[in-house]
């Protein structure tokens, strides 16, 4: 039995389309998890942060044994393969994993909060996970399609080629 968990992709930095494909499939190949299902790539505005490049962004979904933190740790040994450097927080990236949902994991640890904080507001991840999970629920905060609808005033492009 495993928890069904989604996880967001975001580069600007280098050739962010090809980091994206590529980093879709590193977490294809994740030992202790089942791939899912992979969005179409977005290009997206920056979002905080205006200027700076825009973003790829993509959303993945699989199933994964290991506990929430050693997921984690599997996301950032992948951020690193791509080169990320963590300097300031919002800077341009080469790849941001980050984890959306773990099952119906609630927590408020601030070095893995869950749901996302701020998945709800933001299309560059809300547009991707209707993609793939039309029907989903944010534990508070409601149904993805319903939070997208609130997100219009957002610049984002759905990408034609496949994201793998
Ligand atoms: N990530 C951020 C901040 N702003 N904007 C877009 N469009 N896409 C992102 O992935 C993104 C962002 C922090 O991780
Ligand atoms: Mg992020
Ligand atoms: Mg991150």
């Amino acid at each position: 039995m495993g928890q069904r968990c989604f996880i967001a992709l975001g580069a600007n930095l280098g050739d962010p389309a090809a980091t994206v494909k590529a980093a879709i499939l590193a977490l294809r190949k994740m030992p202790q998890t089942e791939f899912i299902a992979a969005s179409s790539l977005y290009r997206t505005a920056p979002v905080g942060l205006k200027h700076q490049p825009d973003f790829i962004n993509a959303v993945v979904e699989l199933v994964a044994v290991s506990p929430a933190p050693t997921l984690m740790q599997s996301l950032f040994a992948i951020e690193a393969d791509f080169g990320r450097q963590r300097s300031v927080k919002n800077a341009p990236r080469t790849l941001d994993l980050d984890l959306l949902l773990y099952g119906n994991l609630l927590s408020d640890d601030p070095q893995l909060t869950l749901p996302h904080p701020r998945l709800h507001e933001r299309a560059f991840v809300l547009a991707p996970l209707a993609e793939i999970a039309p029907l989903l629920r944010i534990p508070g905060h409601g149904n993805v399609g319903d939070l997208l609808l609130r997100c219009a005033d957002q610049q984002i492009e759905k990408m034609l080629s496949p994201a793998a």
